[in-house]
């Protein structure tokens, strides 16, 4: 990943916007990620204040937990079964037809099935869903890491969020604008807690929870856990997907920076 000057200022604008609150909580469970900070080190030409800056909203990690908290009943919620046909279809024949894509600006598309993105660099973590609904539950979730998958496909450099396109529509739109979709920056695509997760407690993802391949971004809200991913896009901005917030509830209304 090269970062040049131009988007370098806009990471810090971004960085200063929604962090102060974190970076309060975050203070004390700093976390020395290797693989984050080697990634970002290949960045040239940054003060050392600035990549100080970045290491401590990148590395943070969020809390995880050990099997016996894990929770019994995992609530499912938003979508629970697609009726979308290109969905039913997949799912009727066990995902074997399955294939994400990686488009957008990177230097080489991908499209990957199952059985590629089980073969990726992996993680596994316990870790708590906060749903602003007001719910949490914990379960544990293993998937692909984002950040070495993006670096398979090459972000260009003028990529700043990854965008998450997903098969179920939540609501009826003439338009298109009820297919879910969500959107993280570049900070939260290479946080080592940022896996596309294709099991969830030692089986295969559930169809309620978002199989065959969900987000997991587990510094933010519920709602940024997009389930039922069919295609990474990388892209500068969001504003011409959907209705321009960068997510399903962000169009509706909701904080795109869904820190928790
Ligand atoms: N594709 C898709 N992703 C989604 C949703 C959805 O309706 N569709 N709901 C979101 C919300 S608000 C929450 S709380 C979680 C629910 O995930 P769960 O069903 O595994 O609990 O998924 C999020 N991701
Ligand atoms: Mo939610």
């Amino acid at each position: 990943m090269t970062v040049r000057n131009g988007t370098r200022r806009n990471w810090l604008r971004v960085a200063g916007g929604g962090i102060a609150g974190l970076w309060l909580a975050a203070c004390d469970r700093l976390n020395s990620d290797q693989n984050v900070q080697a990634t970002l080190g290949k960045a040239e030409g940054w003060t050392m204040k600035a990549q100080r800056a970045l290491m401590k909203r990148t590395t943070a990690l969020a809390q995880e937990f050990t099997e016996a908290d894990i929770s019994k009943d995992f609530r499912a919620n938003g979508s629970i079964s697609p009726a979308d046909a290109e969905y039913r279809a997949l799912s009727e024949s066990g995902f074997a037809n399955y294939r994400l894509v990686v488009d957008g600006l990177v230097e080489r598309p991908l499209s990957l099935s199952l059985a590629e993105l089980r073969a990726l660099p992996a993680r596994t973590q316990i870790t708590r869903h906060d749903c602003v609904e007001g719910w949490s539950s914990i379960g544990k979730w293993t998937g692909a890491r984002l950040g070495p998958l993006l670096e398979k496909a090459g972000l260009k450099k003028e990529a700043r969020y990854i965008v998450f396109h997903c098969a179920d529509s939540l609501e009826e739109t003439l338009d298109g604008t009820g297919r879910y979709y969500e959107s993280i920056d570049l900070f939260d695509a290479f946080h080592a807690q940022t896996i596309l997760a294709y099991a969830m407690n030692n089986a295969p993802l559930p169809v309620a929870h978002g199989a065959p391949l969900r987000l997991r971004a587990e510094r933010h809200l519920g709602f940024k856990q997009a389930k039922y991913v069919m295609r990474l896009e990388a892209v500068a901005d969001y504003g011409q997907i959907g209705r321009g917030k960068g997510g399903f509830w962000e169009d509706r209304g909701y904080d795109w920076y869904a820190g928790i």
